[in-house]
């Protein structure tokens, strides 16, 4: 089931057991000692609802019931696309007990994207909420049913409609005896979603064995302990809110996760007060706005010993502000969900944790900076980051081709980010070799984009490059040369939005030309169009 390409070659994962990183633990197995040491600490607060760790537990076991009962088995594959609420956890905690496997889908996502990911992941279920922020996903749960053959199960957050809710799944798995699979550490834990930079997002395969390791000891960077109350306000499927340490990593230490519906501070500033919030994590450009409300707020913020940044590149006139305004600690997060997570330290002097991406989680983990040869380039100079690690992906599932073009012979990920390294072995993040896009940590892939743009019957041509932004860093602008009627701006957006795309890959400009700048080379592949305009927009701005 695990196939040969993802996995790490035996003598890696001998010396990664040797030393310590891969301890054998398994996700179940650390969670019901946090259960049997404190059963009625709190373990999630969502709204006015509180879980224990023994409820939470107990959900998490009957819902893991009602999967087997319902047929889903081991190492199948169930994508869950949930906003931050408590049966987040019951239900893939739920699934990690059964062994299968949770692909986490974003709440933004939609049809074309979920699509996308239950044909690639062969997923049996689909787990949704009702309503979220005005949208109806038993729409897209009944179209991709319609389109996929694998999927035998569609599971409401709420209220039901056509499909099975999670409470009917909970009732079935409840006061039976079950005999639930046994489980590795070895095993797949779960499987997050690429970025994308050359078209649609590819699956992340992750082990118990090295997921455990790099949220266990972000924990211990972090500073967390059974006192610790993070705040989820990130969407917590993401890689970050999940595991640099976020809820997972909170958990690990006994500390108490608390969801924040919405990341705007009217809602989380709130929540902040009230729950004496000590850490959480987000991207530059919500930290912007937390920076203007946090000046006239009225909220008592003083819990927040530490605010963690990063997705995206942190400018250091604004980490500088955090501090100051926030009376905490700024923590830069420089990660990715394949793998590799670089933290400063807490105890790190201000010009590293302003200046700086931090520094990798392990020991064991292999940076190379490197030219576009392959060589690597002098001390102090920037080049493309590999990396290798106890917990960095070897492969992505199914995916031979990208894997030939995102991991080197020997195994290092290319991680497509340009950086360099300071004296003290920091990293600073300089930008990226490849054309994806980071829209505010939100990742874009321009091909995919261009692909959905050409399919307009009045798009002759389409490239997409991202365009620098105050807020959001960077920004989509979509060059586009018509055929026949020109289409309206507006008009080209809503029906890339109809398509059924995330709102956030929509371009955020759109900009008409006749030809494609000559480049006297004649057919140029999309890669070098995308420089070629990239540049003549340096060149006029
Ligand atoms: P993903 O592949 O979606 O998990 O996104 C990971 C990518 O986000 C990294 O490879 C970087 O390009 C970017 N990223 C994450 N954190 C930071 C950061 N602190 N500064 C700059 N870029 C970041
Ligand atoms: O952007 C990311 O994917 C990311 C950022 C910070 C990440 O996966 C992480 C920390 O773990």
């Amino acid at each position: 089931m695990i196939q040969a390409e993802q996995k790490w070659p035996e003598e890696f994962a001998a010396r990664y057991r040797k030393e310590g990183y891969w301890t054998g633990e398994t996700f179940h197995g650390f969670f019901e000692e946090r259960v049997a040491e404190h059963p009625d600490r709190t373990a999630v607060v969502c709204g006015e609802r509180r879980w224990s760790y023994l409820e939470l537990h107990k959900q998490s076991l009957e819902t893991a019931a009602g999967f087997l009962k319902l047929g889903i088995s081991k190492g199948e594959r169930v994508i869950v696309q949930l906003p931050n609420v408590a049966e987040f956890f019951s239900v893939v905690f739920g699934l990690f007990r059964i062994g299968a496997i949770p692909v986490f889908s974003l709440p933004a996502h939609r049809r074309t994207e979920i699509l996308h990911f239950v044909k690639a992941a062969e997923a049996v279920a689909y787990v949704i909420p009702d309503v979220h922020e005005g949208f109806d996903f038993r729409t897209i749960a009944a179209q991709v049913q319609s389109e996929c053959s694998t999927l035998r199960h569609i599971v409401v957050v709420g209220d039901k409609g056509d499909f099975l809710s999670l409470d009917e799944v909970v009732e079935t798995g409840k006061d039976s005896p079950i005999q639930f699979p046994e489980i590795v550490a070895s095993d797949i834990l779960h499987m997050q979603l690429s970025g994308g930079s050359t078209g649609l997002s590819k699956l992340i395969p992750r082990t118990h064995d090295d997921y455990i390791y790099s949220f266990k000891e972000s924990a211990v960077i972090c500073g967390q302990d059974e006192r610790s109350i993070y705040l989820g306000v990130l969407p917590i499927a993401h890689n970050f809110p999940m595991s640099s340490p976020g809820t997972f990593g909170t958990f690990y230490a006994g500390g108490t996760v608390v969801l924040s519906p919405s990341p705007v501070p009217d809602v989380a500033f709130p929540i902040v007060e009230k729950e004496k919030v000590t850490i959480t994590g987000m991207v530059p450009p919500l930290l912007l706005i937390w920076l203007q409300a946090v000046e006239n707020t009225t909220y008592d913020l003083s819990s927040l010993q530490v605010l963690q940044v990063g997705g995206a590149k942190l400018i250091p006139e604004v980490a500088r502000r955090v501090q100051p305004a926030f009376g905490c600690k700024l923590q830069q997060v420089f990660g990715m969900a394949e793998g590799l997570v670089n933290y400063t330290h807490l105890d790190d002097p201000d010009e590293l944790v302003i200046h700086t991406q931090g520094r990798p989680i392990s020991p064991a983990d292999e940076i190379l900076i490197v030219d576009d040869e392959d060589q690597p380039v002098p001390q102090g100079q920037s080049g493309n980051l590999l990396t290798r690690g106890p917990y960095t992906i070897r492969g992505y599932h199914n995916a031979p081709e990208a894997n030939a073009r995102a991991f080197t012979a020997d195994g290092f990920y290319r991680t497509g980010d340009v950086v360099m390294q300071t004296p003290e072995g920091y990293l600073v993040v300089q930008g990226r070799a490849t054309d994806q896009i980071n829209r505010g940590g939100e990742k874009i892939s321009p091909e995919e984009v261009e692909d959905h743009l050409l399919a307009h019957p009045n798009v002759f041509d389409a490239s997409v490059i991202a365009v620098p932004d105050e807020y959001l860093g960077e920004r989509t602008c979509a060059y586009i040369i018509p055929q026949g009627e020109k289409p309206r701006s507006v008009a080209l957006k809503s029906w890339i939005r109809n398509r059924g795309l995330a709102a956030y890959k929509v371009p955020d400009q759109i900009v008409f030309i006749d030809a494609f700048p000559e480049t006297g080379v004649g057919k140029i592949s999309r890669k070098q169009l995308r420089a070629v305009l990239r540049k003549q927009l340096e060149q006029t701005s």
